[in-house]
């Protein structure tokens, strides 16, 4: 491996490159943390630290760091056929054998099963096309006053002037007059935070349903065109909605024939222990938006499944939908989609998310709630958060200005384990590959991090 010189790259990335959702003044203080390497489930940095990479990256190593069979297919793929667009009637061989391979992959829901795939090179914009193809669904069934897409606070769906829209990030929202019109917003179904005193999960999952209808009625049915939303939200924080909260969603737009978008950028490829996460929540979707895991995060590509219902009329209405990118359909992405989607079949990844790594994690995750800072825990498949709490027994939280979070965060780097951290939520959503030996590791390292932020609470005083 060659040395760096981690203070010249530091000196020249904060003289030239502008950071996603960074504050470079910070950076310019600090210095980017370079990394340099990975394998399987760590990663390491220029000082030559390494880490255990709870995220994945950013939700989307998958497969975990280093697999030869996806750097080969990207090396053969690019001495076949490095580059063609799938426009103007042209083609390629990965990325039609990845279409018919991904909708191989999507559980059958009756009419709204998936039979067509359009591609694109991130969530964000898939779910740009998303506006663009619902928008042409209800112009093509001569109801172009459908126009509204609802959303919910708290949900990401991409970075883009719509995606951001859709997404109900207030901090994004605050910068660059966001939402663009037409793109509102309901609450997040997030029974520790909105729950009532005496009301169940249960119970509250459906009346976080009902505020859709509310915002329906309130807006006139024959305008809304769309509902979207993340089966669980990610980069809200690990917000997993109580049981009752899909099946109730779908009862609503069935009512009202509003399309049904499920965002599965970090849920779909074993995230949740399925390909495809919305069969199991209870969800119809009408179009299912995916990206990260797809390649394990190797290369971008994402795209959206295209239900019956749209793609039907798109198709044998429509004539030409102006709209594609330069890169729909790249060859490389697809054939290292095409590898990293044999290799998770070949190792089983997804049923080993579902029954034996996922379940291994509740019941880590369940003791984390012994801890005196936890206000609670929970886990989907390969996704955790818990809530850090001032007082377990009230579940009384921090001031937000204490930034809790972040101070629990940084004992995670200094510690070697890459943990987020959402206000004062702690998430995790580790590679797939996991070993139970490793998801002990983790546990110990978490459990390590949470006794240092609660030392640090308790002598800053503030847990008083
Ligand atoms: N939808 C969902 C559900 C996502 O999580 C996107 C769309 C956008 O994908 P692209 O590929 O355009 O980034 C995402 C992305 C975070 C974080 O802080 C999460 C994402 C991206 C960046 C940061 O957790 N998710």
């Amino acid at each position: 491996m060659t040395t760096i010189d981690t203070a010249q790259i530091q000196a020249l990335d904060s003289a030239h490159f502008i950071h996603p959702f960074t504050d470079h003044g910070e950076l310019a203080t600090r210095g980017s943390r370079v990394m340099t390497h990975a394998e399987g489930v760590y990663v390491w940095d220029s000082e030559g630290r390494k880490l255990l990479d709870a995220m994945s990256g950013l939700w989307c190593v998958n497969a975990g760091y280093a697999r030869k069979e996806l750097a080969d297919a990207a090396y053969r793929q690019m001495m076949t056929l490095p580059y063609y667009n799938s426009f103007f009637q042209t083609t390629n061989v990965p990325a039609v054998q990845l279409a018919s391979k991904l909708v191989s992959l999507a559980p059958k829901v009756a009419e709204r099963s998936f039979e067509h795939v359009f591609y694109s090179s991130s969530g964000s914009e898939s779910n740009d096309t998303n506006v663009r193809m619902v928008r042409r669904y209800w112009d093509l069934l001569g109801q172009p006053q459908r126009k509204v897409i609802i959303g919910r606070i708290n949900g990401y769906h991409g970075s883009t002037m719509a995606s951001a829209s859709l997404g109900g990030m207030s901090g994004m929202h605050a910068q660059g007059d966001l939402p663009i019109p037409n793109i509102t917003h309901i609450g997040q179904p997030y029974f520790f935070e909105n729950g009532l005193s005496g009301e169940t999960e249960a119970q509250f999952g459906i009346r976080a349903a009902g505020w859709l209808e509310t915002k329906i009625l309130e807006l006139g049915a024959d305008k809304v065109a769309a509902f979207i939303g993340e089966p669980v939200q990610g980069a809200g924080g690990v917000i997993i909605p109580p049981s009752t909260y899909w099946p109730e969603i779908q009862r609503i737009v069935d009512k009202y024939g509003i399309l049904l978008i499920s965002d599965e950028v970090i849920c779909a490829f074993g995230r949740l222990g399925a390909w495809f996460a919305y069969a199991q929540f209870g969800m119809k979707p009408d179009l299912v938006t995916f990206a990260k895991g797809v390649t394990s995060g190797y290369i971008p590509l994402g795209g959206v499944l295209v239900g019956n219902r749209v793609a039907k009329v798109l198709i044998e209405q429509g004539g030409e939908f102006n709209h594609g990118y330069t890169y729909s359909g790249h060859p490389v992405a697809c054939a290292v989609a095409l590898a990293n989607l044999e290799l998770m079949e070949r190792e089983q990844l997804v049923q080993r998310v579902h029954d034996d790594i996922g379940p291994y994690l509740a019941q880590c995750f369940a003791e984390l709630k012994q801890h005196p800072l936890v206000g609670d825990a929970q886990t989907c498949g390969l996704v955790a958060g818990l809530v850090l709490v001032k007082n377990q027994a009230t579940k009384e939280c921090f001031a937000e200005e204490l930034g809790v979070g972040m101070v629990c965060r940084a004992h995670c780097f200094g510690n070697g384990l890459i943990m987020r951290a959402v206000g004062d939520r702690m998430i995790i959503a580790p590679p797939l590959v996991m070993t139970h030996a490793q998801i002990d590791e983790m546990m110990a390292l978490i459990v390590k991090c949470l006794d240092l932020t609660y030392a640090d609470a308790g002598k800053n005083g503030w847990l008083a």
